[in-house]
């Protein structure tokens, strides 16, 4: 079951599709095909939103988190924001530090409208937002149309990734979501239980940057066993650069029905699992706040959500040794995430 609604602002008319399937209520925006909502119950089967929010809809305009959008066409950083594609170079936006490029710069889909089409059946919802992206005024070669399918029933959201260009390009896309299973943003995820399904991380250079492999084991990735994300928040996290975490984290297998992540909050009793096809997650703690007001008066602080971004390894098309991303021409672009939500017993 599902409604849509339309919502003016600054002339522009953005429209939200709320979806209904027993124990899950999911709101898109067709504004960076953003996810504003996702209601699951806690153990009482009290309904609250497991995402992060704004507390105003303009303020995913400027969205410097981009809270819950879709990042393309590349995700994460690219140093120097340059790269090569056989005898070719591309210099892309450096929106930062005024040398790297972040998610695809004024480039980035969060900040596009998508075109949607929606399919509604008696046990599921798919939405299919698609975006094009020419390649007339891009830093990025070809042309390439991009379908983001999200697929909603009873305690899953599925997300698929697709893509095709007529030109060997780079080509890398996530969700950007921040998740918080308190319910309503009640808590931080600091005291929120997680494991990964990874003994190797991309390390970042000064800037952010993945630059080679690093082994997990003993270090603030080691996400072995499940264990409070503050277990590894050791005294002296907060003088890195990063703040927390926010390192790609590489997954040893590609299968969609392996638990990559389980997340759990030991009030709530909120379970989330991820599963992907994808090759990398970028773990991210939300080390970064911005200033926008979040939903019901919560103060926007420091790891109040963490984000699951399911993607190819960020810069990989930099780094020796791991895949370089390219999309080729002819060839279709293919991943998918699911999210499964439940109550602990
Ligand atoms: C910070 O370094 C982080 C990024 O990984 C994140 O995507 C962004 O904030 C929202 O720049």
């Amino acid at each position: 079951m599902y409604s849509v609604s339309k919502h003016s602002l600054n002339d522009q008319k953005f429209t939200l599709i709320e979806v209904v399937h027993k124990d899950i209520k999911v709101t898109f925006m067709d504004y960076g095909a953003t996810i504003l909502s996702i209601y699951v119950p806690d153990k009482d089967g009290v309904m609250e939103t497991i995402v992060m929010a704004y507390d105003k809809l303009e303020s995913y305009i400027e969205n410097d988190m981009y809270l819950n959008a879709i990042i393309g066409p590349t995700s994460g950083r690219i140093q120097d924001a340059t790269f090569r594609i056989g005898s070719e170079s591309y210099v892309l936006d450096k929106n930062f530090l005024g040398t790297e490029n972040l998610h695809g710069g004024k480039e980035c889909f969060a900040f596009r409208f998508f075109e949607y089409e929606i399919v509604d059946q008696t046990d599921q919802t798919t939405i299919t937002f698609t975006i094009e992206k020419r390649e007339e005024g891009s830093a990025y070669p070809g042309n390439q149309i991009v379908k983001i399918i999200y697929t909603i029933k009873e305690g899953e959201l599925s997300i698929e990734f697709t893509g095709e260009t007529d030109k060997d390009t780079l080509m890398n896309l996530t969700n950007h979501a921040y998740f918080n299973l308190s319910g309503n943003m009640k808590r931080d995820i600091l005291n929120h239980r997680l494991y990964v399904d990874s003994k190797y991380h991309l390390e970042l250079n000064d800037t952010l940057v993945p630059i080679k492999i690093s082994e997990n084991i003993n270090t603030r990735f080691d996400f072995a066993c499940l264990k409070k994300i503050k277990n590894n928040f050791y005294d002296g996290i907060y003088d890195l650069k990063t703040k927390g975490i926010d390192e790609p984290f590489l997954l040893h297998t590609e299968n969609i029905d392996h638990v990559q992540v389980i997340f759990t909050d030991d009030i709530s009793k909120r379970g989330l699992k991820v599963y992907t096809t994808y090759p990398c997650i970028v773990i991210y703690t939300h080390n970064y706040p911005d200033t926008l007001d979040l939903l019901n008066g919560v103060v926007n602080r420091r790891h109040l959500g963490v984000c699951f971004e399911t993607q190819l390894e960020p810069n990989g098309i930099n780094i020796k040794n791991i895949d370089d991303g390219i999309l080729r021409k002819g060839n279709e672009y293919y991943f998918k995430t699911i999210y499964k939500f439940y109550v602990e017993e």
